[in-house]
């Protein structure tokens, strides 16, 4: 990332590669506020020589260049069982699949789910952005109910398409004890720290399954200003997607709710 590109650059993770050109992100995109947030957990945990990150197809794929780490890009929502095979294979890495509300919730939810359900020890991160946006903003399973976009240009219509996915709750429903289950939001970013630090220390003791879902912004097909982003993401998105920890570890239920 070059000077005076990044908003972020004083707190960058040193995971992030210094060498590369400027992230291709839109402004005001929340990728990249997940992605600096899960750089800042790698270095803490110092993580670096041995985290595997997959990314899926969708504007997650974006980060496939600047984090300085191994990275695998898997075809769309493919990405949990890519790295799940790669942790079967290699227990000692840290695998940590990330992809989008489309890829995690729709087109490749099976693998989500038996992930879940089988107690993969690895960790997978969900951008949740109400659509598909790298195709320019379809309807997606998490498409809030009277949200327009390019497929429902009226807004979405719940009995015609249904009601948002509540994607979290689906896995968190599948999961054993070992797993560990969060929602978080990249409006509250000391929150969402401390659930992908957590997500990334289950793995590591070898407990089982982690799963966050980051609630995540997406001002160019949403067709939103600054103010209009922050309203969406902060206010309206919690009304179906409830902020908080769903499941934790035996080992980790002494600690407060972290809902700081
Ligand atoms: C199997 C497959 N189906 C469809 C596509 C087309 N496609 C590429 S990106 C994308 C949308 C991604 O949406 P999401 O996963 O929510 O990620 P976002 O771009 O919103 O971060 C789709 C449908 C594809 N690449 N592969
Ligand atoms: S289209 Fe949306 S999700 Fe994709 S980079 Fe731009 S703001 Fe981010
Ligand atoms: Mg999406």
């Amino acid at each position: 990332m070059s000077k005076g590109i990044c908003p972020v650059e004083p707190v960058m993770p040193t995971s992030w590669r210094k060498d590369n050109k400027p992230h291709k992100f839109c402004p005001g995109c929340g990728h990249g506020l997940v992605l600096k947030c899960l750089g800042q957990v790698v270095d803490e945990l110092d993580l670096q020589d041995k985290v595997v990150f997959g990314c899926d197809i969708g504007c997650s794929l974006l980060a496939w260049d600047f984090f300085n780490l191994d990275a695998v890009q898997t075809h769309h929502g493919r990405t949990t069982p890519v790295m799940t095979g790669i942790k079967r294979s290699r227990p000692e890495l840290i695998c940590i699949a990330y992809m989008g509300d489309g890829g995690g919730y729709s087109i490749g939810v099976q693998h989500l789910v038996s992930a879940a359900a089988r107690n993969e020890k690895i960790t997978a991160i969900l951008a949740n952005n109400t659509q598909y946006a790298m195709t320019g903003g379809q309807m997606a399973p998490t498409t809030l109910p009277g949200q327009k976009t390019e497929t429902t240009p009226y807004g979405r219509d719940p009995e015609l398409t249904g009601f948002p996915l509540q994607g979290q709750e689906m896995v968190s429903a599948v999961c054993r004890e070992g797993a560990y289950v969060a929602r978080g939001s990249v409006a509250n970013q000391r929150q969402l720290k401390s659930y992908l630090k957590k997500a990334l220390e289950n793995q590591l003791a070898q407990r089982g399954f982690s799963f966050v879902e980051v609630l995540s912004t997406c001002p160019t097909n949403w067709r939103t200003n600054a103010a209009e982003t922050w309203e969406f993401v902060q206010e309206k998105m919690p009304e179906y997607f409830k902020l908080g920890e769903t499941r934790r570890p035996a080992d980790m239920r002494g600690e407060g709710l972290a809902n700081g």
